[in-house]
């Protein structure tokens, strides 16, 4: 039927897909052609969002004949593919990001200025999609960006909830969550498919039976199940016209009504069913670095994954393939152990459904998968109890046991006689209940395991997971983060990338290592200038948008000091907060003269997870405390602390190319990698940090002079929780400490009411988990040293360069070459 002759009347109906041209006078008539025809409105009568609407689907159909041609040609050349499985997509706007890939942005801009519409009001329009929660998500964008950049076949997996992380609002200083309804004006950047569902299965049990060659096999027998609706999105490679998918499921009821239900007339009864189902990608779970072991959470992992590898193997390959070829054509990515129980299903579909023999899908199953462990607090690694795994998996559990047992024998094999070792790395544990160690099976099953920078790597190795590191050297290795250069450079700071782009032209924007011939530049007084214009205006239209976005009024001609990322304690919100009230005590005691101060804004951005309650006493504090400070006529000219609720993505593109310094001072040994980090530097932001995480290859890059160290060293902080540690003796001896402490305790900022305070400083006094007492002086004195750069702007523009010149290596570009050669083992199509 679509022979060549249909072909030849018929061309777009098989390909190629013809997009529509670049010019303004075919944008634009495709333009209003989707306002009429797809939006159902006249420009005359259209408002902002129907603009928009209609702005986005034209600029999807340019992306989408190169997306259908790519998908086609993929199949056909039955590349190996990257499986990137991630509960987490922090994705940020999309339609400045599809303007930049396709290169449509002037047309755009001049096509819609014909129509009386202004681009950027329109791109003002789109909510981002926050389908994640801090770092782990983000990377995962980055990560896809990168893999279509440099032309890699990947398909991302994962949930499309309908309600992404909160919308944060703070309520006297303190932070009350909103729903984040992203979809109610409606995603025109996604293509369902409730065609293509994939039914998932959950609960019941398992029995054995005798197959039709009398070989004894166990099933299982589920009890309910869901339907997974793919939604397609597009991603663009940059001016590669590669476009890659990002396909997320979305949950619905198999059976929308029980008819039985519906005519005995009891109507809330039956959509209940529906509304039960429906619930699995409801929500994204609002936490960060610590699970939440709740029954929905496992149902939305497997739901997930379950969709993805049937999805793969039904729908991307040949239908006689032979899956004992699989690694051949699939690698999935772990991202964490949120998508783990990938590995049960995948031995559940090659053995229980598809008949393979049981050493054979194992092995199998090592090549299909590899493992990124994103941190290194023991409480975040993932346990799910076996009790709820038999519930909801019950044969998923069979299966883990299985797997579990031979993995011992092995173990015991390699170590007679060391039964203390086998029970160490047994997958299952009975302490403090009897659970799956996710992180173990994913060790176990992963033909590689990677931490996110060398630190990270390192520690994973000695500290999480020695005895598998010990067994297995061979399987571990370290990836090092990286960032796009395209949304968080190009997009993100337009006024850096004209005056980069006049002086070593535009090739940087693919090959980041090509900022080093910035280096000479760091010498030139005049490019010097010009950073600093750069900086300035970047400072200015940050300022417009608080002012519009949150009523906040920045000062001119302060030094910028950003501290943004999830408030955790580890990350040491408080820490910083120390320094502001350490600085403003001294002001306003007469011990230090206000004409010597450098005059600052600190900017925070962090939402803290609904149930972490000293993340939420620091919000509050840190909001007293700028309240405060807003209202202090001795002090506001030279302290400001700006607040702004509901850090996001879109934000940090406006916030991180003003920031003249970043704020990296996690507790040494607790930040696995850390990406802000890396956007900051890149951007021209001095770093003040730890050696933690990725924090130390910026400084081994871009050289001690061009960093600001302070801190204790992670043997330095195992060594004093070794000997034991008292913030409350470290308080005492601390006379700076202990003024900002006290004043903090005073009630100085919650109008007289001491109690408010009371749960952080009794924190901070009696348990201080992080050392933030203990670092505090350190901290002080680099701060001390920050002023003193500042004060010479050639220095501290020269620096800033230098940090730029740099620090090319965190490009995610480059991250995944390295995955792609150490560990996926895929190539570029
Ligand atoms: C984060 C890490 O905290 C951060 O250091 C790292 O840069 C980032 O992942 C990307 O690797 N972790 C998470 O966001 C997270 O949710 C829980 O971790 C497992």
């Amino acid at each position: 039927r679509f022979g060549p002759e249909f072909a030849a009347t018929h061309p777009l109906a098989v390909g190629p897909v013809v997009s529509p041209p670049h010019s303004v006078d075919g944008f634009v008539k495709e333009f209003l052609r989707e306002l009429n025809f797809g939006t159902g409105v006249l420009l005359s009568r259209a408002t902002v969002n129907d603009q928009y609407v209609a702005l986005a689907r034209t600029v999807a159909h340019y992306l989408a004949a190169r997306w259908l041609e790519g998908g086609r040609t993929r199949r056909e050349a039955g590349v190996k593919v990257v499986g990137y499985l991630s509960a987490e997509y922090l994705l940020g706007r999309q339609l400045g990001n599809a303007l930049l890939a396709t290169g449509l942005r002037d047309i755009v801009e001049e096509g819609l200025e014909s129509c009386g519409i202004n681009l950027s009001t329109l791109r003002a329009q789109e909510v981002e999609p926050g389908l994640g929660n801090g770092g782990l998500g983000r990377l995962a964008a980055c990560f896809i960006d990168s893999l279509a950049t440099l032309n890699v076949p990947c398909i991302g997996y994962g949930i499309r909830y309908e309600y992404g992380i909160f919308r944060q609002t703070f309520v006297d200083g303190r932070q009350v969550e909103q729903p984040d309804a992203w979809l109610s004006l409606g995603s025109p950047w996604e293509f369902p498919h409730p065609e293509a569902a994939v039914q998932v299965d959950f609960g019941g049990t398992t029995e054995e039976y005798v197959d039709e060659d009398g070989t004894p096999r166990r099933r299982w027998l589920p009890s309910w199940n869901v339907l997974g609706v793919p939604y397609n999105y597009m991603v663009p490679g940059y001016h590669n016209g590669r476009v890659n998918t990002l396909r997320l499921w979305s949950a619905q009821a198999t059976k929308a009504f029980d008819l039985q239900i519906f005519n005995s007339g009891d109507y809330a009864e039956a959509v209940r069913a529906q509304t039960f189902a429906e619930n699995i990608s409801k929500v994204l779970y609002p936490e960060d670095s610590t699970p939440q072991g709740r029954e929905l959470r496992l149902q939305q992992q497997y739901f997930f994954v379950a969709c993805s590898l049937r999805d793969f193997i039904e729908r991307e390959l040949p239908a006689d393939f032979d899956l004992h070829d699989l690694p051949e054509r699939i690698i999935f990515q772990l991202n964490d152990t949120h998508p783990v129980i990938a590995v049960p299903e995948l031995m559940r579909l090659l053995v229980d459904e598809r008949k393979m023999d049981w050493d054979e899908a194992w092995a199998v199953t090592q090549k299909c998968f590899a493992y990124t462990c994103h941190t290194l607090l023991p409480e975040a690694l993932e346990v799910w109890p076996t009790e709820m795994l038999a519930k909801l998996l019950p044969r998923h559990l069979e299966i883990i046991y299985q797997i579990n047992d031979g993995f011992l024998r092995e173990v015991r094999e390699a170590f007679p006689g060391d039964e203390m070792r086998a029970r160490r790395m047994s997958i299952v544990t009975d302490y403090p209940e009897r659970a799956v160690r996710m992180a173990y099976l994913a060790t176990v099953a992963g033909a590689k395991v990677n931490g996110v920078a060398e630190l990270h790597s390192q520690l994973l190795r000695d500290k999480v997971l020695p005895d598998f590191s010990e067994y297995w050297p061979e399987k571990f290795t370290n990836v090092t983060n990286g960032v796009t250069p395209r949304r968080f450079i190009r997009l993100a700071n337009w006024n850096f990338t004209r005056l980069i782009n006049e002086t070593i032209g535009t090739g940087w924007v693919t090959d980041l290592d090509r900022l080093a011939e910035l280096e000479p530049y760091a010498e030139d007084p005049e490019f010097r200038a010009r950073f600093r214009q750069v900086k300035a205006a970047n400072k200015e239209r940050l300022a417009k948008l608080l002012v519009a976005r949150d009523g906040i009024v920045l000062p001119e001609g302060h030094l910028l000091d950003v501290m943004v990322k999830r408030l955790h304690e580890y990350k040491r919100q408080s820490m910083k907060l120390l320094h502001i009230l350490s600085t403003y005590e001294q002001i306003i005691s007469g011990a230090i003269d206000p004409a010597t101060v450098t005059p600052r804004t600190f900017v925070f951005g962090a939402k803290a997870a609904p149930g972490y309650k000293m993340a939420k006493e620091t919000i509050f504090a840190i909001n007293a405390v700028a309240a405060t400070l807003a209202a202090d006529e001795r002090t506001n000219h030279l302290l400001t602390v700006a607040f702004p609720a509901n850090y996001n993505v879109t934000l940090a593109e406006k916030l991180i190319p003003a920031a003249d310094l970043s704020e990296q001072i996690s507790l040494a040994g607790k930040e696995a990698s850390g990406t802000g980090n890396m956007k900051f530097a890149l951007n021209g932001a001095l770093t003040i940090g730890t050696d933690d995480g990725a924090n130390v290859e910026i400084r081994e890059l871009v050289g001690d002079d061009n960093f600001i160290l302070f801190g204790m060293s992670e043997p330095e902080v195992a060594d004093l929780q070794a000997r034991g540690y008292n913030p409350a003796a470290v308080y005492e001896s601390n006379p700076l400490l202990k003024r900002a402490i006290d004043l903090l305790a005073s009630g100085h900022f919650t109008e007289g009411n001491r109690d408010a305070m009371n749960p952080l400083v009794m924190d901070l006094l009696y348990n201080d988990r992080f050392l933030a007492l203990a670092d505090f002086q350190s901290y002080i004195e680099a701060q001390a040293k920050v002023d003193e750069l500042y004060a010479d702007p050639d220095a501290w523009s020269r620096k800033a360069i230098l940090n730029v010149a740099r620090t090319g290596f965190f490009s995610s570009d480059r991250s995944m070459r390295e995955y792609l050669d150490r560990i996926w083992h895929a190539k570029a199509l």
